[in-house]
């Protein structure tokens, strides 16, 4: 780092510093990066890619990842470390496979793993296991929370204190099938196809104090549009459809997300943790690969953006996180990031 830090304050790093937008581990594949910094440290809690064998498909059945392995590093460009496994599926009694993209929190004393996988009768849920580290090895709870459905869960800590989980997702993520407020097995495999409806929202749920049980029925994370009106569900460049990561900057909240079929990542902002959300803008063109998710941190007052693509690989399910500095305008938009310019 010495060799590529700036000594003229300028918050940017420069354009050739190695560590910007290359993979931050060649020792497995990881993606959904939820990045978090716990005691000056940073910690990104990401899904672990494996070679499944299983093939591609619309619901994401490739993505047939068993455990969770934490990365760590003591600053942006830091040497990073692999941890042991943090949980396997085999230690989760309600959850039978695909353990995907989780989110990490840290209250009084104890580390949360936040995480969705399929229960034995294919339909995902979202779990909670806690540890003393925040490397784990975490111990699941036998059961998922209470209320919970979908996947990609980000808990989100209000500067009161006060938790809340954004969660959800379309196609392979099942939204679709919770339209009515129960499982619908037959509820399709993309999205409710009525284009000119509001698009299905990501939810939100208060956590209650044991930060393992929703406090609350869950909601949905309206995104408007610049008039006021829902963002429709045949707006694939603009509507939601998975990776929520809501963060504070000011009074500002950004409920930023990922549109899935279109492969940008997207924000709308809001003035409480509950929306509505005004849609603002993208501010990551799509990057190598299908998927796109993300997460928002501040790591010794800059922003960065750490996200995933497949440069390692070539292949959509093998992929591995990045980390990028993320840059607001004075009017708090936040700048355009395209993966290919360095
Ligand atoms: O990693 C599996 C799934 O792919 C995640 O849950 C989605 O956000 C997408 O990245």
């Amino acid at each position: 780092l010495a060799q590529t830090a700036r000594q003229d304050g300028d918050p940017t790093p420069p354009a050739n510093a190695r560590y910007l937008s290359q993979p931050l581990t060649s020792e497995i594949f990881t993606a959904d990066p939820s990045a978090h910094v716990f005691n000056g440290r940073i910690y990104i809690y990401p899904s672990h890619d494996i070679e499944s064998g299983v093939p591609d498909d619309d619901l994401g059945t490739q993505y047939a990842m068993r455990d969770y392995r934490v990365l760590s590093m003591d600053r942006i460009g830091g040497k990073v470390t692999v941890h042991p496994v943090a949980l396997d599926v085999k230690d989760v009694p309600w959850a039978s496979k695909q353990m995907w993209a989780p989110d990490a929190a840290y209250k009084n004393g104890t580390y949360y793993l936040y995480f969705p996988a399929r229960d034995p009768q294919g339909v995902f849920r979202i779990g909670v296991a806690t540890s003393k580290s925040p490397t784990g090895p975490f111990k699941a709870e036998p059961e998922a929370i209470r209320g919970s459905f979908s996947m990609d869960p980000q808990v989100f800590t209000d500067s009161d204190g006060q938790s809340y989980m954004y969660f959800g997702g379309i196609w392979g993520g099942q939204l679709q099938r919770w339209a009515n407020g129960s499982y619908d097995p037959n509820g399709g495999d993309t999205d409710l196809k009525q284009d000119d409806k509001p698009a299905l929202s990501a939810k939100i749920a208060r956590l209650d104090g044991s930060m393992k049980q929703f406090a609350e029925t869950p909601r949905d994370v309206q995104i408007l549009d610049q008039a006021g009106k829902p963002i429709l569900g045949g707006d694939h460049a603009r509507r939601f459809f998975e990776g929520s990561w809501t963060f504070k900057r000011g009074d500002t909240y950004y409920f930023t997300y990922s549109t899935g079929d279109t492969h940008m990542l997207a924000y709308a902002t809001g003035t409480t943790p509950y929306g509505p959300f005004t849609f603002r803008g993208h501010f990551m063109k799509p990057v190598q690969g299908w998927t796109t998710h993300h997460s928002v941190t501040q790591v010794g007052g800059k922003w960065y953006l750490f996200y995933h693509d497949t440069q390692r690989s070539g292949k959509n399910y093998l992929r591995n996180v990045k980390v990028t500095p993320l840059t607001f305008n004075a009017d708090g938009t936040i700048q355009m990031i395209d993966p290919f310019v360095r």
